[in-house]
């Protein structure tokens, strides 16, 4: 072939004579003319080739549409490069990064601006082109790269002895992990081994901004090192796309974020790049699981359906990667999802838990709950109005929605005490369950978030009701912890309020609760929030600490039989002790509200301006 072409390309060079150099200046396209009769059919292919090519390379240099360089970082653009020219396929525009040391506090009141219904005004200007994600037609302004701090942010460490008692707690655990498990998943405490998952070694990494917050310096360097040395994501291993975003993905850019260290967004691209193969189904909702080495995604082994939470609780950390990189990929992926589960039918704004990637639909007959499988579908339609803004109003207006879902549907009282709680919908709405998983008590403080931003102050009072009943399921058992889950007594007449199944009692070291203490603690300035915290605290080192760690405990209401579990949870130094040391902080801006929005693994993330 190359032979032929060859041979070709010589016989179009004829030799031309004097006289035809003067036919060619008088007549040139008398010349072309003949001269393009000569040629046989296949070298006036070459020719359309060639002219085909020439016009490609000319559209190429175009101005707008070539690559984009950044001086921080011209190895990771030009990894880029074939995205950055293709524009014109972006869903989103890649949105203007706000500096991370700069506040709102130049915007007229949130309140004002919410409760006047002026968000219009903040909405971003675009050109036409696109959709966007409110499915209006934009065109994506493409190219800015987000530049972070150049110094990070600086943390000065613990500040009076509770939050010494955390940083203490911490370096226990770590201690622990290190010993027994480093470079595994998770550590196993009292067998002194270690439990992989992932194998992602995802202690460490779910730590990393954790340590850095609490200015363990030399923690940080020995994490920062195995991540830049040994984290590498050509695991031929299936993982879970939600965990391992909000896990990996969300505390790689929170720690770049934090310390201003390019090497966390290299490997958050390497991993996000990894991750992109389950947006490839029939509707966009992604599969659950992905191989990170030969990139297959798939639906989950025991069922055809993704968690609506998963398949929702991604869009914050494929934002923010593409709003670091200025590759729009990734948040156009997850952010359609959104917009996709915008536009389906809902019950006043609630979800069923599981969804189909290849329909796209709701299993309709599923349970409808705000624990496991749906509670961060409604945590994360707050914090990505909040991300970006709150420039995106059906965001703001499904969770609206959806609370008051929650109230009209989900919410009963107990016969005794009159606790509010939330319950659940079975067989798709018809029947009520007055069960409620300890991850629901995540609700409270994503509503007090929303209150700080503007939204309905009713919100508040179910915040604060919710408040004390996730403070009751601790404080009603012998242990001081919480249960797994807990049901409650609505039979009028009868007493008690709080009944734990002997398979629920089990606690896994979770963070929801304390989450909502911090959040309450940062709008309301209540102190109490602090002591509850406190009286917790105490309860995880009095019955989860052990000699290399800490550990989940199979049950709460024996202190004298907890039945330890021998695992120590990722999330338990990513959240929990993170929370704690946040919640009993002097400096009330230690991580503003206003300038981040903590993923759902509790990774700080900063907000956009939309
Ligand atoms: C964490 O991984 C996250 O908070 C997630 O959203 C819910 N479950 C655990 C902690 O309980």
């Amino acid at each position: 072939m190359l032979g032929q072409f060859r041979k070709d390309y010589v016989a179009l060079n004829l030799p031309s004579t004097s006289a035809d150099s003067d036919i060619n200046r008088r007549w040139p396209k008398r010349r072309l003319w003949r001269w393009w009769n000569q040629l046989s059919r296949f070298q006036r292919s070459v020719v359309y080739m060639l002219i085909l090519a020439a016009c490609l390379t000319a559209l190429y240099f175009l101005p707008g549409t070539q690559p984009i360089w950044s001086p921080n970082n011209g190895k990771l653009n030009s990894l880029l490069d074939k995205d950055n020219i293709t524009p014109a396929l972006s869903l989103l525009p890649p949105k203007k990064a706000q500096p991370l040391e700069n506040s709102l506090d130049n915007e007229e009141p949130v309140k004002d601006r919410y409760m006047n219904n002026d968000t219009q005004n903040k909405k971003p200007v675009l050109n036409k082109g696109n959709l966007d994600l409110h499915g209006e037609t934009v065109t994506s302004n493409v190219g800015q790269i987000h530049s972070p701090p150049r110094e990070g942010v600086k943390f000065s460490g613990p500040s009076n002895e509770r939050q010494s008692a955390i940083v203490a707690a911490f370096r226990h655990a770590w201690k622990g992990y290190k010993k027994f498990a480093w470079g595994h998943d998770h550590l196993k405490p009292i067998t002194g081994t270690f439990h992989d998952w992932f194998n992602l070694g995802l202690t460490i990494v779910d730590s990393l901004d954790t340590i850095y917050i609490m200015g363990l310096a030399e923690e940080f360097a020995e994490a920062r090192e195995w991540v830049a040395t040994s984290l590498h994501f050509d695991v031929n291993r299936d993982v879970n796309l939600f965990e391992v975003t909000i896990r990996v993905l969300g505390s790689l850019l929170s720690s770049y974020h934090l310390s201003g260290d390019r090497m966390f967004l290299d490997k958050a691209v390497d991993l996000g790049t990894r991750l992109l193969p389950c947006f490839n189904s029939d509707s966009g909702v992604p599969y659950s699981d992905v191989n990170l080495a030969t990139r297959k995604a798939h639906s989950p082994k025991w069922s055809p359906d993704s968690s609506t939470s998963e398949v929702t609780t991604i869009q914050l950390e494929f934002r923010d990667l593409s709003r670091c990189t200025g590759d729009p990929q990734f948040e156009d992926s997850a952010a359609k999802v959104s917009l996709h589960v915008h536009t389906l039918e809902k019950s006043d704004g609630l979800v069923p838990i599981f969804i189909n990637a290849n329909t796209g639909h709701f299993r309709s007959y599923s349970t409808i709950t705000l624990g496991a499988r749906g509670d961060s579908y409604y945590e994360y339609l707050l914090k990505q109005w909040i991300q970006t803004g709150r420039t995106i109003d059906y965001l703001r207006d499904d969770f609206i929605e959806a609370i008051s879902g929650v109230t009209k549907h989900l919410t009963r009282r107990t016969a005794q005490n009159k606790f509010l709680f939330v319950g659940e919908l079975l067989a798709g709405g018809k029947d009520f369950k007055q069960k409620m998983d300890h991850l629901t008590c995540y609700l409270p403080g994503t509503l007090a978030l929303g209150v700080h931003n503007g939204l309905p102050q009713e919100h508040m009072q179910l915040a604060e009701d919710l408040m004390t009943t996730c403070y009751q399921m601790y404080a009603q058992q012998p242990t001081f912890l919480a249960p797994e889950i807990t049901y409650f007594n609505i039979n009028e007449g009868t007493t008690g309020d709080i009944v734990v199944k002997t398979n629920d009692a089990h606690n896994l070291l979770r963070p929801e609760f304390v989450e909502s203490l911090w959040y309450m603690y940062q709008v309301t300035g209540n102190q109490t929030y602090q002591e509850w915290g406190w009286h917790i605290f105490q309860a995880f080192e009095k019955f989860t600490k052990v000699a290399n760690g800490y550990t989940s405990i199979g049950n709460v209401r024996n202190p004298l039989n907890t039945r330890p579990r021998d695992m120590m949870e990722s999330f338990f130094l990513s959240e929990t002790l993170k929370y704690l040391y946040l919640l009993f902080s002097d400096d009330p801006n230690i991580l503003s509200l206003d300038k981040y929005v903590l993923n759902s693994e509790a990774h700080p993330l900063p907000i956009y301006d939309t």
